[in-house]
């Protein structure tokens, strides 16, 4: 092996490596543009996935050559005057060739790739020259016409178009302008390092017709929009006549650079296709929208809070806690008059201990409906600028189910509102034992005095009755008791009120903190997601298509 085929080898080596990277990505673009793109370009991509992936499998040892064109411009005549005997037409009696034959130069076993292919009309070309050594790995394809008037002879013709690595489309003086050729170089525009035109019969024109000929041809080949596709010059007939064209199919079987360019134009054409269906043509939305901004998380955040009840909710908290408070510190004679009214927390079922969704009454229809056009506006600001399908898929993937998020916003308000009731603070049980010991006090005063008014009434002799700095001791218990407990109750209900309002504040900042938690869950991580696989499968597409 020369040093140069050794050079020659380990490049074709990176290069199907980095095809298969970008099969490979242009594959996870397909998976991530599944239901998100237009179906025609993703299941075209699809195609291509498969057919390189299978292309790719069979290696790059052989070279599938397709002889493409009109009836009668020579494609057997060539095919048979490279093998350099009339297989083409000692095989098959017809004049028109009714089903590919496949030529093989070299000892590789070509076997599975033709089966791949769907020939099995083959033909093993000995080596009887250097010539035919050169040409080892070629595989030449003659297929049928493409004029043909039987669908099946058309069919096999675009399924070899569509596989081989290299076409060749032959054409003549005569039909060099057809419209059907023409019809598909321009299909096969992007793929024109994959493709020579070979201009035959040269043997029929004179030096300056030919060459006025070829100038028309190539003229006409730029026009499909094809570039880089050499116009080669054959006679089948001439002597040498085919050394041109014989010598292009010896380069390119050595640098094995042409099965890798069908590949490449295949996956860079599906990537194009689809990228253009995943961003602007212009390509100046490719960086991705900012994603959502502060102000409107805010805004958002604001509005599902507003449409949880917010007020209603911790007015509730705030009334409960002076409730509560009052209970265990008020004064005993008249705090049972609290349970007189129903709990506004035990009303809503957010006491303590409770679990499971509120009582409360839904969202009004205005707050669902600000917090629907709210959570749309933050979905829309997210995929501004992005062109078609993505504003739709962003509020798709943004915009959650109505009931699933009125439950879970229910749910984890409940939850706030039933973590911050404090247990009873130490405050209202050391008070509230004072208010028994007070009441007590009172309660006992009051018994003696009704005790001494009793023995008086009775005309018993007075009992001795103890006195403190000039009050009788059971005055000084009932006045005291009293007095003292209702002050205390008073003071408590101040503190109960300073209690209350910090309780009222925690609670709006905890179901706030937890409206925007469910906010992120359910509506502005799935939009990010949706914005990041718009991201990844741009830069997929990017990939497979070689930039
Ligand atoms: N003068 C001339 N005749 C050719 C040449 N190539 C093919 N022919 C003739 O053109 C006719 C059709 O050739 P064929 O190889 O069957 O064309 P195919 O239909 O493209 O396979 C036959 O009569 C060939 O002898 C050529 O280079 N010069
Ligand atoms: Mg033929």
């Amino acid at each position: 092996m020369s040093p140069l085929s050794a050079r020659a080898r380990r490049k074709s080596a990176n290069r199907s490596e980095s095809l298969a990277d970008r099969v490979t990505a242009l594959d996870q673009a397909v998976q991530l543009a599944g239901d998100r793109l237009a179906p025609e370009p993703v299941a075209f991509a699809e195609a291509i996935v498969s057919k390189a992936n299978e292309r790719l499998r069979h290696g790059t040892k052989h070279l599938l050559v397709g002889l493409l064109g009109a009836t009668g411009s020579g494609k057997s005549s060539l095919c048979n005057a490279i093998v350099g005997s009339d297989i083409a037409t000692t095989g098959v009696r017809r004049p028109t060739t009714s089903s590919t034959l496949a030529c093989v130069w070299g000892t590789e076993d070509s076997g599975p790739l033709l089966d791949w292919l769907g020939v099995s009309n083959r033909h093993q070309v000995e080596a009887t020259s250097d010539l035919d050594s050169e040409l080892a790995g070629l595989v030449l394809l003659d297929v049928p016409d493409h004029d043909s008037i039987e669908v099946g002879h058309r069919l096999e013709m675009e399924q070899i178009a569509e596989h081989a690595d290299l076409l060749v489309w032959v054409t003549d003086p005569e039909k060099y302008a057809d419209a059907a050729i023409h019809h598909y170089l321009r299909r096969l525009s992007h793929h024109g390092s994959a493709m020579v035109v070979v201009l035959n019969k040269s043997d029929q024109l004179s030096e300056s017709e030919f060459r006025a000929c070829r100038d028309d041809l190539v003229r006409l080949v730029d026009d499909d929009g094809v570039e880089g596709t050499p116009v080669v010059k054959t006679s089948a007939v001439d002597p040498g006549g085919i050394d041109d064209l014989r010598g292009l199919l010896v380069r390119r079987v050595r640098s094995q650079a042409s099965i890798m360019a069908r590949l490449e134009a295949d996956v860079a054409v599906a990537a194009s296709d689809l990228l253009g269906e995943a961003s602007d043509p212009e390509g100046s939305d490719r960086n991705g929208p900012a994603g959502i901004s502060k102000n409107v998380a805010t805004t958002l955040a604001e509005d599902l809070t507003d449409a949880v009840g917010i007020n209603t909710v911790s007015q509730a908290v705030v009334a409960g806690y002076r409730r509560d408070a009052i209970e265990q510190t008020g004064w005993p004679f008249t705090r049972w008059t609290q349970r007189l009214r129903p709990h506004p927390l035990r009303r809503l079922h957010l006491e303590k201990g409770t679990a499971g969704r509120s009582s409360r009454d839904p969202a009004s229809a205005g707050q669902r409906t600000r917090a629907l056009a709210s959570i749309r506006k933050a979905a829309d600001s997210a995929s501004s600028g992005l062109p078609d399908p993505w504003p739709h898929l962003v509020r798709q993937a943004g915009i959650p189910d109505e009931d699933v998020l009125f439950d879970r916003l229910d749910l984890v308000v409940a939850d706030a509102v039933r973590d911050v009731q404090p247990r009873k603070p130490l405050w209202w049980k050391l008070v509230g034992s004072v208010q028994l010991l007070l009441a007590l006090a009172a309660i006992v005063g009051a018994v003696w005095l009704l005790g001494l008014a009793g023995a008086a009434y009775l005309q018993l002799p007075a009992l001795p009755t103890p006195t403190i700095r000039r009050i009788p001791v059971p005055t000084g218990l009932l006045i005291g008791g009293a007095i003292l407990g209702w002050l205390l109750a008073m003071l408590s209900r101040v503190l109960a009120s300073i209690g209350a309002r910090r309780t009222g504040h925690a609670v709006r900042k905890d179901v706030a903190q937890a409206v925007r938690q469910v906010s992120s869950e359910l509506i502005l991580a799935p939009i990010e997601t949706e914005l990041a696989q718009r991201s990844q499968l741009i830069g997929l597409l990017e990939r497979a298509g070689g930039s």
